[in-house]
């Protein structure tokens, strides 16, 4: 397995794009988007078209490129696909939807398998980006739960394009120890308003606050916060949601979407809004490192929740090792134990026996009844994507000023 980059053409700039795109300011991410164009038009222009590219392709045949989400796969699952097929996978990781998106919609992006969350497989299917998956090649449907599949189909109508990976939440997650010593013992954390309040985030300040670099994310969670739709199509919507989390900006050490992880399991931060598994996976570092516990809750006003998939871009090279990697994933011994890594809920029934009990019991990932009823299965309206894009680029600008 090969991971980060490989010697497929664009690979190593694109992996090195992924990470660094996320780190960028509003408009240097636009200035870059563009550029990204152009230079995936000189890439293909320059194309090697010699003798020994027939060579190459034949190499390349039993190859598989994946783009997954950073932290998000037990490594020995690849290990084992490879050894059981013969193939080769190339892994790159991802930190953010929107980057996925710019990377399908510039073409040629040389994956075969990638993981947009729900909401953007219906934009990427819309736009004509994705394969339809040959079911004929899936046996291991079978094993999926179907409410899940459901509810991944009313995104994806007859489960056309993907599969649903994980189920995850986007919840807020802080180290019991230090909010404890800062606000009192007694103090209950059950509201957004931590990560909202001025007065909060004044006192959290000091041990550190961050924040996700997902527009859909943050935005949507924040009209739930002010008890607005969270799929609102009115403007003055998004633009009160920018002018509440200019104050969020003012006083978060980062966004970023993964980081957050370790800095919570190293006590280099004291709260963030994080996805379910990410805050668990922190917990477990934490407690062998410091003794200290990562707490997640889904606040009263209520937290997004939905899955990420896996499809096939419409213009992959390897279509038939996609289907078996698909199938593979599948089987619910191996998203089992990809469960028991990442901590996180599948969406494969006969798998949840053999899912550690102590992820299955935990209702911040295998949601209980009380949990739910407060998670919102949110799909942001096409027609504010544009208007979501901009405002959440203002609020990281705003921030960046600070
Ligand atoms: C896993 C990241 C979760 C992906 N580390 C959120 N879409």
């Amino acid at each position: 397995m090969s991971s980060g980059s490989s010697g497929h053409s664009g690979r190593t700039a694109s992996a090195a794009f992924l990470y660094s795109f996320s780190l960028l300011n509003g408009v240097g991410r636009l200035a870059l988007a563009a550029l990204v164009g152009v230079a995936a038009v000189i890439v293909s222009t320059l194309m090697p078209n010699d003798v020994f590219a027939s060579e190459q392709v034949k190499k390349d045949e039993n190859s598989l490129y994946i783009l997954n989400w950073s932290d998000y796969i037990d490594p020995s699952v690849l290990k084992d696909f490879e050894k059981e097929y013969n193939i080769k996978i190339h892994y790159d990781v991802m930190y953010s939807n929107e980057v996925l998106e710019a990377k399908l919609m510039v073409g040629k992006s040389g994956y075969d398998i990638i993981a947009p969350s729900a909401h953007v497989l219906k934009r990427l299917a819309e736009n004509g980006l994705l394969l339809p998956l040959d079911k004929s090649k899936l046996k291991n449907l079978s094993h999926m739960d179907e409410d899940k599949m459901a509810k991944a189909a009313t995104v994806d109508k007859d489960n056309t394009y993907g599969i649903p990976y994980m189920e995850l939440s986007t919840g807020l997650a802080y180290n019991k120890t230090k909010i404890a010593a800062l606000f009192g013992k007694d103090f209950k954390v059950d509201s957004w308003d931590l990560l909202f309040k001025e007065e909060y985030l004044k006192k959290l300040q000091s041990c550190g606050v961050a924040a996700l670099d997902s527009p859909s994310d943050m935005l949507c969670t924040a009209l739930l916060y002010m008890g607005r739709d969270p799929e609102s199509t009115n403007k003055q919507d998004y633009t009160d949601a920018a002018h509440m989390m200019h104050a969020m900006g003012k006083y978060v050490r980062y966004f970023h979407s993964a980081q957050y992880s370790n800095d919570l399991a190293s006590g280099d931060i004291c709260l963030a809004p994080a996805w379910a598994g990410d805050a668990q996976l922190a917990n477990q570092r934490s407690l062998e490192a410091k003794g200290e516990e990562i707490v997640y809750i889904i606040p009263k006003e209520g937290a997004l929740m939905g899955y990420d998939m896996l499809a096939i871009p419409k213009d992959a090279e390897h279509v038939d090792n996609a289907h078996l990697f698909l199938d593979y994933i599948m089987r619910p011994e191996v998203i089992a134990k990809i469960s028991n890594y990442v901590r996180y809920a599948n969406a494969n029934k006969d798998a949840t026996p053999l899912v550690d009990p102590e992820i299955t019991s935990n209702p911040g990932i295998y949601y209980d009844k009380e949990t739910l009823k407060r998670m919102h299965i949110v799909v942001p309206p096409t027609e504010v994507e544009r208007i979501m894009t901009r405002t959440w680029n203002n609020v990281i600008s705003a921030s960046s000023e600070k």
